[in-house]
C-alpha cells in the first residue's frame, strides 16, 4: 500500500522540528486527540485531527490507540560473535566492568567471536535483532565496529553493517579504538598509531562509517589518544562521538565540545564545566540508562542536563557485555523513573533528540509533513501507560518509512 490513513488515534504526541531540542523545548510536544496520519510512499503528507483530514481509501484503525514517531536507538554495539553470559556469575561475586576487561575477557573475548564469525552469521545474527527491534517499535538503529580491532575484522563488521543498511534504517560507526587488543597491550599508542595511520583511511576512502567514535575510559584510551584519533576522523570527514566519563571521569564531554562532536555518550561522572561546554557546542548528551541498570551503577544527571541546557537522548547501548537488551521501550521505563525525565522529555530524546544525535533529525524524529513515515502505533490508551507499563512489549503496530511489512516475525 503506498497511499494510506491512519485513522482513529487517541493521541498523537511528538516532538517537532529538525533538530535537537534542550532545556524547556525538550518537554514540550505536540499533542493531537482524535487525530490522522496520511502517508505516501513512505512519507508524511498529513499530520493532525482526523475531521479535518481528506478521506481516503486506503485506511488503517488504531482504534484509540497511542501514536508517537518510530524509536531512535543512537548508541548499539549489534554486530557480534558469540554473547557473554559466562560473565555474569564473575559479576555476581563481585567482578567490576573493568576487572573483567582487564582479565582479557569483557570486549576482548567477544573480539575473540567477532574474529571468528563470518559475513553470513553475523549478518544473520544483526537482521534477526533489527526484525525484533522493529517488532519493538525501534524503527532507525546506529550500528558501531568495534570487535575486530585489526583492519580485516573491522572491515567484515563495517561491511555487515552497511549490507544491514540496504534494508534497514542503519548509521554506521567505526569504532576501532574500543579496546586495546592483547598484542598491543604492551604499547596502546602503537595501536592508536594502527587506527589512525591504517585503518581510518581505508574506513574513510571506502565510505564505510558516518561517525568515528573511541571509547574514553580508565585503563582503555585516555584523554590524548581520544583527541588524536577522532581529530584523525574529522581530517578525513567523519563525524566524531565519543564514549565517555562512564565509569572515570576523564574529560571527555569537554573533549566532545572541544571537538565540535555530534554527541557524548554515558557522561555518568562528568562535570558541571565539561557539561556547560557540551550545551554551548551544541554536543548532544546519549544516556544509556539501561547499561547502569545492568551494572549496578548510579544514573546520568538528566536533570542537571536538561537544567544546563544540554539536548539529552537516550539509547539502548546493546551489546553483549554491558546491556544485553535492545528493547528501548525499558530505556524509556528507565528514563523517566531512573534519569527523571517526564515522559515527554523521554519521548523527544528518544526520537527528535535521538535522530539529531545520528545526523537524521531532518528525515527522522518526529511525526511531520514531509518526514519519512517511521510510525508507531503502541497498545496504549495515552502517553503516560507507555512509560508505566514495563516487561512486556507494548508495540502493537510499526510502519518503516511507510511500510508494516519488512519483520519477518509479525506483530500482535
Ligand atoms: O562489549 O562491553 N562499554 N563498550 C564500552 C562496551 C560497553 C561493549 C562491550
Ligand atoms: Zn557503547
Amino acid at each position: 500500500m503506498s497511499e494510506y490513513q491512519i485513522i482513529n488515534i487517541g493521541l498523537l504526541a511528538t516532538p517537532q522540528g529538525s533538530s535537537a531540542l534542550s532545556g524547556e523545548p525538550q518537554g514540550k510536544i505536540r499533542l493531537i486527540k482524535n487525530a490522522a496520519i496520511g502517508v505516501k510512499n513512505g512519507k508524511i503528507t498529513y499530520v493532525g485531527e482526523m475531521e479535518d483530514a481528506a478521506r481516503a481509501s486506503n485506511v488503517i484503525d488504531a482504534a484509540g490507540r497511542l501514536v508517537t514517531p518510530g524509536l531512535v536507538d543512537a548508541h548499539t554495539h549489534l554486530v557480534f560473535g558469540g554473547f557473554r553470559q559466562h560473565e555474569l556469575g564473575l559479576k555476581l561475586a563481585g567482578a567490576s566492568y573493568l576487572e573483567i576487561l582487564q582479565s582479557g575477557g569483557g570486549i576482548l573475548s567477544t573480539v575473540e567471536a567477532t574474529r571468528a564469525a563470518s559475513y553470513d552469521e553475523l549478518y544473520t545474527k544483526g537482521a534477526a535483532f533489527l526484525d525484533e527491534m522493529l517488532n519493538h517499535g525501534t524503527t532507525t538503529v546506529e550500528i558501531k565496529s568495534g570487535y575486530g580491532l585489526d583492519l580485516e575484522t573491522e572491515l567484515k563488521q563495517l561491511r555487515v553493517i552497511n549490507d544491514l543498511a540496504k534494508s534497514y534504517n542503519v548509521v554506521p560507526t567505526f569504532l576501532g579504538a574500543h579496546a586495546v587488543p592483547t598484542d598491543f597491550s604492551k604499547s596502546p599508542d602503537s595501536f592508536v598509531d594502527l587506527v589512525v595511520n591504517e585503518m581510518l583511511p581505508v574506513v574513510a576512502s571506502q565510505k564505510l562509517a558516518k561517525y568515528c567514535d573511541i571509547f574514553c575510559e580508565k585503563s582503555v584510551f585516555n584523554i590524548g589518544q581520544s583527541r588524536r584519533v577522532l581529530k584523525a576522523a574529522k581530517a578525513l570527514g567523519l563525524g566524531v562521538k565519543i564514549h565517555a566519563d562512564e565509569i572515570v571521569s576523564m574529560g571527555g564531554a569537554g573533549l566532545a565540545a572541544e571537538l565540535g562532536a555530534v554527541s557524548a555518550d554515558h557522561l555518568l561522572e562528568s562535570g558541571d564545566e565539561d557539561l556547560a561546554a557540551m550545551a554551548q557546542a551544541g554536543t548532544i548528551a546519549v544516556l544509556l540508562p539501561a547499561t547502569s541498570f545492568y551494572l549496578n551503577k548510579g544514573y546520568a544527571r538528566a536533570r542537571d542536563m536538561i537544567n544546563k541546557n544540554v539536548p539529552v537522548a537516550v539509547a539502548s547501548d546493546f551489546n553483549p557485555g554491558s546491556s544485553p537488551s535492545y528493547n528501548m521501550q525499558f530505556v524509556l521505563n528507565l528514563a523517566c523513573l531512573k534519569l527523571r525525565l517526564t515522559p515527554a522529555e523521554a519521548l523527544t530524546a528518544a526520537t527528535l533528540n535521538a535522530a539529531a544525535a545520528i545526523g537524521l533529525a531532518d528525515t527522522k524524529g518526529s511525526l511531520e509533513v514531509g518526514k519519512d513515515a517511521d510510525i508507531a502505533v503502541w497498545d496504549c490508551p495515552d502517553l503516560n501507560f507507555l512509560f508505566y507499563r514495563y516487561g512486556n512489549n507494548q508495540a502493537y503496530k510499526i510502519f518503516a518509512q511507510g511500510d508494516d511489512s519488512q519483520r519477518s516475525t509479525p506483530l500482535n
